[in-house]
């Protein structure tokens, strides 16, 4: 049903890699309005490939801040065109991709400030920048900077105890620290420091705006638990970084009414409330309307497993952030590189190229495989960091090969068993009510999904993620006006808002059995993460799993 002419409206921003988006809700979380800005197409001026620059160390990959900027005067003004009444958003939230960064040159919080209602944003702030290409999340140039830091914290796992995670080259702490070794003067120009989330909402407010603590967790810098910058990790990064980042607040923040440049330009009301904006994946966990117990499980080139989590135990892989719904909760986020392509090989190895075939091989198998299972990691994996393919009889013996059926089987519940574990490691318990929330490409074939239900024990839901993000943002908004009576959960039970569906349940296999179904492989999983020291993890390889399978 249409809302009522007059009926308040929320606005959710996504500020990701290639595009600006923008998703419109009205108050029973109906979109009602969706615009975008492609960086490549539409803004080719800056000569981006994909939204970014990748300089010739191939490690280097930043994107040109101004165009982020022009993107936004781009998407307004089609919104503007397009009938939208900007007078009836209440609220506004956004995202942006995480762990990049914006450095605004002194002076620029004055001009943020005094900005003229007929100029165009970009013009205004062409000099606001003191680094005028953002380091991105694809920017892999600072390990010395992780090393640095990591030998200041004591340690790998204790800079992942206190930050959520162990340092990484994308995380914004370690970008700065780069920064400020390499292009002292620029640095000493700089009058704040943003990510990307912090930078677009600064621009809606008409001054900085703080950090919050979710995207903040993407730093290497926050401490996860206190929700204040790390005391040793600002130190080891640069000096007075307290200062150029601001307080951290909470993701769930009303920052304050929207600044006067965009209520005489496009006709926003003066009371339009712009709520603490966050980072891509977060913003995606409250899209998904994600709650404690679930887990999110996204199919795709690499697969990508988001949780829920009440008790944190952040370890040497994946990641911890605080959780951008319930400000005392947490969530993480763990990458696995060998998803689709891996199942594909082997479905054209093994099954004639034929998910048909591939589905009846694994329909024509038990759970727990007989005990035979395989790791594949075709290419060097994230999670664990290892590469090689390694495959284990009934017998825990390693093997060169497997019938194709069982190796068809070894590969999925390889995969599954292994996302298991590792969100188990981070403090991800099942407990009864949780979901297993399946998305992309891999999400439509039911045997596959037979098995992602099976090893989780619990029920499997398929959800459409596509805008997940930016529909999160707009949820956020609406959340942070509303938060203090109802949380986002109980917006979404209410809502209009489209439902997973609830695809497959776990065979009525007693948990007993299927502990005892899955014993060989879990052992064969489990082992390493139990047994063997952090850093032997890290550098370890499959033989240490075998090794430790035989304790
Ligand atoms: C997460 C990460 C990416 C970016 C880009 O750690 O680096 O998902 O957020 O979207």
């Amino acid at each position: 049903m249409a809302s009522a002419p007059r009926a308040p409206l929320y606005l959710g921003l996504d500020l990701s890699t290639q595009q600006l988006k923008a998703v419109v809700i009205d108050g029973e979380l109906h979109v009602v309005h969706q615009s975008g800005v492609q960086f490549d197409a539409e803004l080719h001026e800056f000569r981006t490939q994909g939204g970014v620059h990748i300089h010739a160390d191939r490690l280097t990959v930043t994107s040109p801040v101004l165009m982020w900027v022009k993107a936004l005067d781009l998407l307004l003004d089609k919104m503007k065109r397009a009938g939208l009444d900007f007078s009836r958003v209440r609220a506004l939230s956004g995202s942006g991709q995480q762990h990049g960064s914006v450095f605004w040159r002194r002076g620029a919080s004055e001009t943020l400030k005094h900005l003229d209602p007929d100029q165009d944003l970009h013009q205004l702030l062409q000099d606001s920048f003191s680094v005028s290409d953002s380091p991105v999340w694809m920017d892999s140039s600072s390990t010395q900077q992780c090393e640095d830091l990591q030998a200041a914290a004591g340690g790998a796992l204790r800079l992942a105890e206190i930050t959520g995670s162990r340092a990484y080259e994308r995380f914004t702490g370690n970008q700065i620290a780069k920064l400020h070794q390499t292009r002292a003067e620029e640095f000493q120009d700089t009058e704040r420091i943003s990510l990307v989330s912090s930078f677009a909402a600064s621009l809606f407010l008409g001054g900085y705006a703080a950090i919050d603590y979710s995207d903040g967790s993407g730093m290497n810098l926050l401490d996860i638990r206190t929700r204040n910058w790390s005391e040793i990790c600002l130190q080891a990064t640069a000096p007075h970084l307290d200062q150029l980042l601001g307080a951290p607040l909470p993701s769930t923040s009303v920052l304050g009414p929207v600044s006067s440049y965009f209520v005489h330009r496009y006709g926003f009301s003066e009371s339009c409330s712009v709520v603490a904006f966050t980072g891509d994946n977060p913003a995606s966990l409250a899209g998904m309307r994600l709650q404690p117990g679930d887990v999110a499980v996204s199919l795709g080139t690499s697969d990508t497993v988001f949780l829920w989590l009440q008790q944190p135990r952040p370890a040497l892989e994946g990641h911890v952030f605080c959780n951008p719904v319930e400000q005392q909760e947490y969530m993480a986020l763990l990458c696995f590189k060998n998803g689709s392509l891996t199942r594909e090989r082997v479905r054209n190895e093994c099954a004639g190229a034929s998910w048909e075939l591939f589905s009846a091989a694994l329909s024509d198998t038990p759970l727990g495989n007989h005990g035979n299972i395989g790791f594949y990691f075709e290419t060097m994996e994230i999670t664990p960091p290892v590469i090689g393919v390694h495959r284990f009889d009934s017998a825990d013996c390693e093997v060169s090969s497997l019938s194709p059926r069982v190796e068809v089987r070894a590969v999925v519940e390889g995969q599954f068993l292994s996302r298991r574990l590792h969100a188990e490691r981070l403090g991800y318990s099942i407990i009864p009510g949780t979901r297993v929330l399946a998305t992309g490409g891999a999400s439509s074939n039911k045997e596959i999904l037979q098995v992602l239900s099976d090893v989780f024990n619990a029920p499997v839901y398929t959800i459409d993620l596509s805008d997940s993000t930016c529909l999160g943002s707009a949820y956020r908004a609406l959340h942070g006006v509303r938060q203090a009576a109802k949380a986002l959960r109980a917006i979404g039970g209410e809502s209009c808002a489209e439902e997973p569906q609830l695809s497959l349940k776990p065979p009525s296999v007693k948990s007993r059995d299927r502990h005892f179904l899955l014993k060989p492989a879990l052992s064969l999983t489990f082992t390493p993460v139990y047994l063997k020291e952090d850093h032997r993890v890290i550098t370890g390889t499959l033989s240490h799993l075998k090794m430790g399978c035989s304790l």
